[in-house]
Formats: C-alpha cells, sequence, structure tokens
C-alpha cells in the first residue's frame, strides 16, 4: 500500500489525539514534530527487529565501531529521506498548515562531538546502514553534548548544551541489558593448580544503561544501532549505607560521583589533557561496549577462538584504546583463556584509526593514574610492553635504540598510540597525504615493524545528508541531467563532466546557489539584522577554532583587502561576504582572541560607509551540524587553508565541493586528492608543502620578523591589531601579535601570506568569468562521489573488515 497525503494526514491527527489530547488546530509544532518521530518510528522499529533476528540467523560478522564522539545533528530529515518519505511528509505537514522547515526544527541536535572525528562516525553509520553492511555505533549518551556557543560584545561564551531536556525522540533505554563495569580497589594474585588467577577486590561498581538509537539505510529495510551508554549508580548500593541517617548524603555524593562519568563532552579538538574524568569515561565505554559484544557472540554458541570471524572493533582515534587490555581481561580472567589465545584473539579484533599527527594531541596518560583506576589493566599492558619490546630487541636490532620512544610505557606514561598500533592488526590514516606521514615520520619505526598493517582510508561524507537533504535544487538539476542512478553510486556524479561547459546547464547551476545565497542571507538578516548582498562572493571558513587551522590567515587576507580600500576607494573589488563559524576550545585563549578578532574586523567592516558595499564579514555563532547545513549550499569559496601537513583530511572540504564551492586551499590532507581529481585549473592552492614545513621545522630556518620588516602590506595588517584600530585598547591583540613575531609564527600564517593573496586576487579574476566559473564549479561537483562516505565504507569493509552485505528482507504485513 502507497501512502498518500489523505492518509498521513489521517495517521498524524490520531497521534495528536492519542499522544496529546490536541486537535491538529490546538497542536504546537513541538507535538506536531513528536507525532512524526512516534509515527516514523513504528516501521524503524519493524526493521529493526527484523535487522538485528536477521544478522543473528545469518551469523553475519558484526563491526562496532567504538567512538567517544558521534556527531549526528539532527536525524528527522535524513531519517525520512532515507526511507523514502521525505516529500510526502513535505506535502502533509504544508497541507496540514505547518512549515515542514518550523516542524523539522524542534529537533535539538545531538552534538556528542567536537568537530570532524565526530561526524566522520555519524557518516560512517549513515553509510554502514545504506550499504546493508552489519555495523554499529558505540559511544557514550552524555548529559551534555558541546557547548553552545554565544557571542557576547564580540567574545565567545560557553552556555550548557541541555540537549535531553525534552525527551530524545530517537533513543530506546534497554534497562535489562544493563553492565557492570567496575573502577580502582585491588588486585589479589593466586596460584591455582599452577595458574596464575587474578582477584579484582574493593572496586567502585558504575551501572552502564545503553540507550539505542536505530540508524535507518537508504532505500533499504537495514536499521543498524548506534548503543550509547549511560552511567548510572547501582540501585542496592544505598542499603549498605543506610543505617545512619547522614549516610543517605553519602548516598547521594556517591551517586553524583557515578553519574559524572557520562555527564558532558570534554570540549576540546587537538589538544589532550590529562584529566581523570576523561580517562573513565574512556574504560566506561569499552569495557561496556566489550562486554555486551561477548554477551551477544556467546548466544551465537561458537568458542571464543572463532571471535575474530564474527566480531571486529574499529576504534576511532586512540580514545578507546582500553579496548586492547580489556579486552585480554575478560578473556583470561572471565572467559579463562591462556595469554597467547586471548592476545591472539585480540590482535585480530581490533582495528585502529589515527587522526591527528599533531604531538600535543598524542594521548598519553601517566601510568599512576592507570594503575589507581584500572588495577589489572595496569599488569596487562606492562606485559604486553614486556613483550612488545622484548621482541623488538631480539628481532629488530637495528631498532634497539628506539625502543624508549617506541614503548608502550615509558617515563611513566603509557602511549595510547604505541598500545593501539601493537594490539591492532590494521592502522589507517584518514587522507594519503595523512597514512604517508604516518608511515615515514611520526610513526616510522612502527611502520618498520608492521608494515603490513599500516593502510590508507580516504575520509568521506554521506552524500545523502551533505547532497540531497541540504540541497534538494541541486540534487534535482543534477538528476535531470544524468538520470538518478548516481543517488545509489555517487561515483556517478562524473556523468556531469560533459555538462561542465554546457551553457544551459551552467545556467541553472547559477540559479540554484543564488537562490540557496538568497535563503542564507535571509536567515542572517532574521538572526543578525545584517544585510549580505545575494550577489556577493560567499566565502566560507567554518571548521573548529584553531592555530593551524589558520583562521588569522583569512582574516590577514580580509584586513589587507580593507587597507587596499581604505587606500584607493575606488578599487575595483567584487562584493565578497567573508563567513566564519567556528567554536574555541574554552581553555584556549588564543583561539577565544582570534573570535573576538574576527568580530573586530567585522564591526569596522560592515559599518563603514564605503567599504561595507564591498566587503561582509559575519562571524555566525554556536557553529553546528545544522548551522553547516545552513551555511554550505550558499557557498562559492571553500577557505581549507591548514599549515601543510596538520589537518589530517578534513571533511567540511568535501562538503562544501560537493555543493559546488571552489576549493582555496593549501597542499594538506584531502585537499591534496581534491586537486587530483578536479585537475590544477579547478582549485586554488597556494603555501608551504609539507615538506617544505618540515624542513623548516627541522632546520629551524624560519624567522617570522623577517616577513613583518619585508612586507610592507602585512606590517600594515599587522600593526592594526596593536594600535587601538581594532580594539578601544592596544593590549586586547597583543597576544596574538607576539605569538606570530616573539614565538615565531608556530603556523607559518606570515610565511604564506604573500601565496595566500596571490591565490585570492586569482579567485576573483577567476569569479570575473561566470561561465568559466561555473564550469570549473561543476567540475567539483561531478567529482565529488569520490567523497562520499560510501565510498570510504566500502573500502574499510573489502580490505579492514572482511564483510559483506547483508540483505534485510520486506516485513510481510497482515
Ligand atoms: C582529542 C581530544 C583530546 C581530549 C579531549 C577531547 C578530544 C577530542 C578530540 C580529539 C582528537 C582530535 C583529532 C581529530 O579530531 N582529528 C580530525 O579528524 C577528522 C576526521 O578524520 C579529520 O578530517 C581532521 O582533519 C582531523 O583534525
Amino acid at each position: 500500500m502507497t501512502m498518500t497525503v489523505d492518509n498521513l494526514s489521517q495517521i498524524l491527527k490520531e497521534k495528536l489525539t492519542s499522544s496529546f489530547g490536541k486537535s491538529l488546530e490546538d497542536a504546537t509544532t513541538k507535538e506536531m514534530f513528536q507525532s512524526i518521530c512516534l509515527t516514523m518510528k513504528e516501521s524503524i522499529h519493524a526493521n529493526w527487529q527484523m535487522t538485528q533476528q536477521t544478522y543473528d540467523e545469518k551469523e553475519s560478522k558484526q563491526v562496532y565501531y567504538f567512538s567517544m564522539e558521534f556527531l549526528l545533528g539532527r536525524l528527522v530529515e535524513s531519517n525520512l529521506l532515507n526511507m523514502g518519505m521525505l516529500n510526502l511528509y513535505k506535502e502533509t505537514l504544508l497541507s496540514l498548515g505547518f512549515d515542514p522547515e518550523d516542524v523539522f526544527r524542534e529537533e535539538h541536535d545531538a552534538g556528542l562531538g567536537n568537530g570532524g572525528l565526530g561526524r566522520l562516525a555519524a557518516c560512517f553509520l549513515d553509510s554502514l546502514a545504506s550499504l546493508q553492511l552489519p555495523g554499529h555505533g558505540m559511544g557514550i549518551r552524555y548529559k551534555y553534548g558541546l557547548f553552545q556557543q554565544k557571542v557576547v560584545n564580540g567574545y565567545q561564551v560557553e552556555l550548557p548544551d541541555n540537549w535531553l531536556k525534552d525527551e530524545y525522540m530517537w533513543e530506546t533505554k534497554r534497562g535489562d541489558k544493563a553492565i557492570e563495569v567496575r573502577f580502582g580497589g585491588t588486585v589479589e594474585t593466586t596460584v591455582d593448580n599452577g595458574h596464575l588467577q587474578f582477584h579484582h577486590h574493593d572496586y567502585e561498581r558504575v551501572l552502564a544503561v545503553p540507550y539505542d538509537v536505530p540508524i535507518v539505510g537508504f532505500d533499504n529495510n537495514t536499521v543498524n544501532t548506534l548503543r550509547l551508554w549511560s552511567a548510572e549508580s547501582t540501585t542496592n548500593h544505598f542499603h549498605f549505607h543506610s543505617s545512619r541517617g547522614h549516610d543517605y548524603y553519602h548516598y547521594l555524593d556517591y551517586k553524583r560521583s557515578i553519574e559524572k562519568i557520562s555527564e558532558f563532552l570534554y570540549p576540546d579538538d587537538s589538544y589532550y589533557e590529562g584529566k581523570i574524568l576523561r580517562l573513565k569515561q574512556q574504560y566506561f565505554l569499552v569495557s561496556a561496549g566489550l562486554q555486551s559484544i561477548l554477551h551477544r557472540y556467546k548466544k551465537r554458541n561458537k568458542p571464543l577462538e572463532q571471535l575474530s570471524e564474527h566480531v571486529v572493533i574499529q576504534i576511532n582515534d586512540t580514545h578507546p584504546t582500553l579496548v586492547v587490555p580489556e579486552l585480554m581481561r575478560l578473556l583470561m580472567d572471565e572467559e579463562k583463556l591462556g595469554w597467547d589465545e586471548a592476545w591472539s584473539i585480540t590482535q585480530k579484533t581490533v582495528a585502529y584509526t589515527n587522526h591527528t599527527t599533531l604531538s600535543e594531541a598524542l594521548e598519553k596518560w601517566p601510568e599512576e593514574m592507570i594503575k589507581t583506576l584500572f588495577p589489572r589493566l595496569y599488569l596487562i599492558i606492562h606485559e604486553i610492553n614486556e613483550r612488545f619490546c622484548k621482541m623488538l630487541w631480539y628481532d629488530y636490532p637495528e631498532l634497539r635504540e628506539k625502543i624508549p620512544e617506541m614503548a608502550i610505557l615509558s617515563y611513566e606514561q603509557v602511549h595510547m598510540a604505541h598500545l593501539s598500533m601493537v594490539g591492532s592488526f590494521s592502522i589507517n590514516g584518514v587522507a594519503k597525504l595523512h597514512t604517508d606521514i604516518l608511515k615515514d615520520r611520526v610513526m616510522k619505526p612502527f611502520y618498520t615493524v608492521f608494515p603490513k598493517r599500516f593502510n590508507n582510508k580516504t575520509n568521506g561524507i554521506t552524500h545523502r545528508r551533505w547532497l540531497l537533504n541540504v540541497n534538494p535544487k541541486l540534487t534535482d538539476v543534477i538528476s535531470q541531467a544524468i538520470g538518478t542512478d548516481w543517488i545509489h553510486q555517487p561515483g556517478q556524479l562524473t556523468d556531469l563532466i560533459p555538462f561542465a561547459t554546457d551553457s544551459a546547464f551552467q545556467e541553472s547551476i547559477a540559479k540554484v546557489k543564488h537562490e540557496n545565497k538568497v535563503k542564507l542571507a535571509n536567515f542572517i538578516k532574521k538572526q543578525y539584522d545584517l544585510t549580505i548582498d545575494d550577489q556577493s562572493i560567499v566565502d566560507v571558513h567554518i571548521k573548529r577554532l584553531h592555530g593551524y587551522k589558520r583562521q588569522l590567515l583569512n582574516l590577514f587576507h580580509i584586513i589587507h583587502l580593507y587597507n587596499r580600500c581604505l587606500e584607493d576607494p575606488s578599487l575595483d573589488l567584487i562584493p565578497r561576504t567573508f563567513i566564519f563559524g567556528a567554536k574555541a576550545a574554552p581553555g584556549y585563549s588564543f583561539a577565544k582572541q582570534v573570535i573576538k578578532l574576527i568580530n573586530a574586523v567585522a564591526e569596522k567592516v560592515n559599518n563603514h560607509p564605503d567599504i561595507s558595499s564591498k566587503i561582509k564579514v559575519v562571524f555566525l555563532e554556536n557553529y553546528s551540524v545544522s548551522l553547516a547545513e545552513r551555511i554550505i549550499p550558499a557557498a562559492d569559496l571553500s577557505e581549507q587553508i591548514s599549515t601543510a601537513s596538520k589537518e589530517a583530511s578534513g571533511t567540511g572540504n568535501m562538503k562544501l565541493m560537493m555543493n559546488g564551492a571552489l576549493t582555496i586551499g593549501t597542499l594538506d590532507g584531502a585537499n591534496v586528492e581534491i586537486g587530483e581529481l578536479v585537475g590544477t585549473e579547478n582549485i586554488f592552492t597556494f603555501g608551504l608543502t609539507s615538506d617544505e614545513v618540515f624542513h623548516y621545522q627541522r632546520e629551524g630556518e624560519y624567522r617570522a620578523r623577517d616577513y613583518y620588516n619585508n612586507d610592507r602590506r602585512l606590517r600594515n595588517v599587522m600593526d592594526l591589531l596593536v594600535n587601538e584600530h581594532f580594539s578601544g585598547d592596544d593590549v586586547e591583540f597583543k597576544d596574538i601579535f607576539y605569538s606570530l613575531l616573539y614565538n615565531n609564527d608556530e603556523y607559518f600564517v606570515l610565511k604564506d601570506f604573500d601565496s595566500y593573496i596571490h591565490a585570492q586576487s586569482r579567485v576573483q579574476e577567476a569569479y570575473q568569468n561566470q561561465s568559466d566559473w561555473l564550469s570549473k564549479s561543476i567540475v567539483n561537483i561531478a567529482q565529488s562521489g569520490m567523497f562520499s562516505s560510501d565510498r570510504t565504507i566500502q573500502e574499510y569493509a573489502n580490505d579492514i573488515w572482511k564483510i559483506k552485505p547483508t540483505t534485510i528482507g520486506n516485513l510481510i504485513i497482515k
């Protein structure tokens, strides 16, 4: 039976009555949103059950993607799209007098991630389900997601993200599947029948309660699971303390201390801090996740020796590294296997993805902390380290002097990346250049020892959310030209290549871009009462704020243009709107100063009587998945200007490309691959290469001050930071100024300034020829299919996980 607008209207009306006791006329948009979710859940849940049952019956190998972050954003539209119901729901809502956008925006973003790493995990879940692959997420149900950002007086202010305030419509609590996780205590060793036995005493017990979120596949019946764990106190604990009245308060304290474990997401990315609660979170995820996997596996009645034929665990960066010793513990202490068997199983089951080479982001935990929190794991890590170092000593005499730097335990620290590499069968980077840097530099000695483990999996993004959902008009224009096969096979977007020079097609692309710009302009007008020119070049820099991502370089170009306009009021500039969206880690003061500087420059430029018609600078607050979805379809230019070698991949670059923006970028991360695909004439590349950056770092040859002294343009820009031009005083931005001149500009902003300015003038020149620009834009869209996460996930499935699709049959509707 196909559903019609009339049927669905009836169903929604009944839902409003049965769930809220409301008639259509009295219903709020929130109640309408919730009624939609309840209705969708009925069919999702039926397929969900069917999917799990089929996996069990067919004994399909299961992938578990362990990640401390899943940056899901909203799910209502992407679920409707995947169910093939999006248009029907939109039409029905309109016919009932609701604006679909308003209704969908009732959903609070699930912001359980910082940035690229968390959003990648979310895209991967969508691709797994859409490719009918049995793959699930394991994460934490943080009570508070990444902070909400407000801009007050130009400064970032952080507010808690209370995303669970209203009920989260997609989750289902599975109280019956709760698991105990143990912290602290002591370990006693005994010998039993010649076998060592380990007994754990006096530990703290934490209950891990799973909340499952269904992950709906596209145009199939697959519904996989994202399992998010929440920490609760074990209920019987109070009785131990209940004899005296004040113990009740001890109990409350204790309960609070446990619930803290899943209370908030640590707001950082690219900077690691050894906070004890963060380490507890990691073990909480790992132990609960592994126990639930083993529990399910055992129902298959297969020997543990075959675990790796049924289960594979992918760890998203080193954050879940404790899976290695924890799986060893479970196999040895609980399942009574010997070391060698347990080690062989563990190594065959775990695979590791590296997402950064920044040394300040590499996790190292104090040995003492690990020993205190997880006394048994500490013994296991110690043993793994001993065996690894011994192996190096005997089998790789040429590496003997490198043992201290390769060891898992050294200088009283546990090196999580080393533990991950030693304990897994696959080690992958996230873009070609990044994987090469791992092999040739950062992890070089490990590559010598484990050459076969290293492989590259260039990141991707789900084209369903990042093209079909966010840009339906572009989607239609593409399908009118090449049909709809590309939707299932995004690689076929290359069929658009012949249309790059087709003037009618160019025109329809231009029209869509313009409509998207108008929509964004309306949003900015409404939100900030700021008028932006919908004919201007929309230049977009959206990502976390970090020194290496060089928002400052972009800003220096803007200030340079501003200076030029001041010098020559008749300067011929194509109007540009510079859009920034970025959250700074709350403790990262340099990054926060850059936000203030962007806002200060915006204030000056946007209010200048002559210049504001040519340049507008907009800092959009609270950058998030939902905000990205508004900005990306309107973008002409994508700023991907990290210091070469520092951005492992980038994924915003892919989203913008897929929506027809051209990249201005360094030869870093996946920009390199974007450039290879579109050709040098369709990307604006500039700046130092990663080899040059390494060279300068090694030789210490870079002198930032020389660039300041020798480049008048740069001096004119930088002096404005410390002469009260942009701020009431001359100290507000002095840290930025000093970091460039006295700390020698760690990220080579001054060095790349000239080359960036040139690339920007090539942008302006190219934009002048609209037909040429559009053809470049079309080539970018046409080549973006390569960056669908379907391609990425297919590579993981073939090369690492060795899994095949499992088809889920149609439900028989009685
Ligand atoms: C580290 C930490 C340290 C402790 C507090 C919380 C936290 C959160 C995240 C991180 C890891 C940062 C690594 C990361 O996010 N890498 C990014 O991964 C993207 C997906 O592969 C990639 O596109 C980006 O280039 C890369 O920076």
